[in-house]
């Protein structure tokens, strides 16, 4: 039963300060990993850390750059964010191992994303918890770009043929148009009040973006907060449940 949970970056950071880990919810969300962390792939974004560095460059996950400064800068910043994270995994006796997109991923010069699995698969075989991260990645033609953390989760999903797949976000899941959570999305149609519209193409992470790449998954998708994320690690089905 292997499943794929991505820590949204705004939830484990400080929004408000470049670079500042938030503490207490970082803790908690360490916990909860801690507390189930069997046949788990782990995947975090960047919230604070990477992604100023990727707007100073001008880098997007399809506006790319050649500057090594640039390169290094958000990589080295999200690389940052990685060993914090497993800081606090390892202090729980986690047995996390980071894997760095930027080192094997790439996109050809249409924008379709490779991300071979054969070290996350083993190391999850092997009893490991691989956490991954939002990155910069080879881009034909453009350099490098932004690989997303929840690129990485699509991906995942697909290639390690996971049974579960959790987003644990800022909100209590997809919210409609009066602030509630809706419990179920089979069809883009049931949100698209919430979410902007039919027409909305949000590319960038936005919830009407995830919501459309979680209904193309074989697999069923959560959408929760970090207090729905104990209970999607028990086998429940918190928050918005897309599929
Ligand atoms: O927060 C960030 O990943 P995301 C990747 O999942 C960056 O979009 C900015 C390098």
């Amino acid at each position: 039963m292997t499943t794929v949970l991505k820590l949204g970056g705004s939830v484990i950071t400080d929004k408000d300060r470049a670079e500042t880990v938030d503490g207490e919810a970082l803790d908690r969300a360490a916990d909860a990993v801690a507390r189930a962390a069997d046949d788990l792939v782990v995947v975090h974004g960047g919230g604070s850390f990477g992604h100023h560095n990727a707007e100073r460059y001008g880098v997007s996950t399809t506006a790319g750059t050649h500057d090594i400064g640039g390169v290094t800068e958000i990589h080295s910043a999200m690389k940052a964010l990685n060993g914090l994270v497993l800081r606090r995994l390892h202090d729980r006796d986690v047995p996390a191992v980071p894997v760095h997109p930027l080192s094997a991923a790439s996109r050809d010069s249409s924008g379709e994303l490779t991300l071979p699995a054969g070290q996350v698969a083993t190391l999850r075989a092997e009893g490991f918890v691989p956490v991954l991260h939002g990155d910069v990645v080879a881009h034909a033609g453009e350099g490098v770009t932004v690989l997303s953390g929840d690129e990485i989760v699509t991906s995942l999903a697909r290639s390690l043929d996971a049974d579960r797949v959790g987003l644990c976000s800022t909100v209590p899941g997809v919210l409609d148009e009066d602030g509630d959570v809706i419990d179920r999305i089979e069809r883009f149609e049931d949100a698209a009040g919430a979410l902007g519209g039919a027409e909305s193409t949000d590319v960038s992470g936005g919830m009407a973006g995830k919501v459309r790449t979680l209904l193309d998954l074989p697999t069923p998708a959560s959408v929760f907060g970090l207090d729905g994320l104990s209970a999607f690690l028990d086998g429940e089905a918190p928050g918005t449940t897309v599929d």
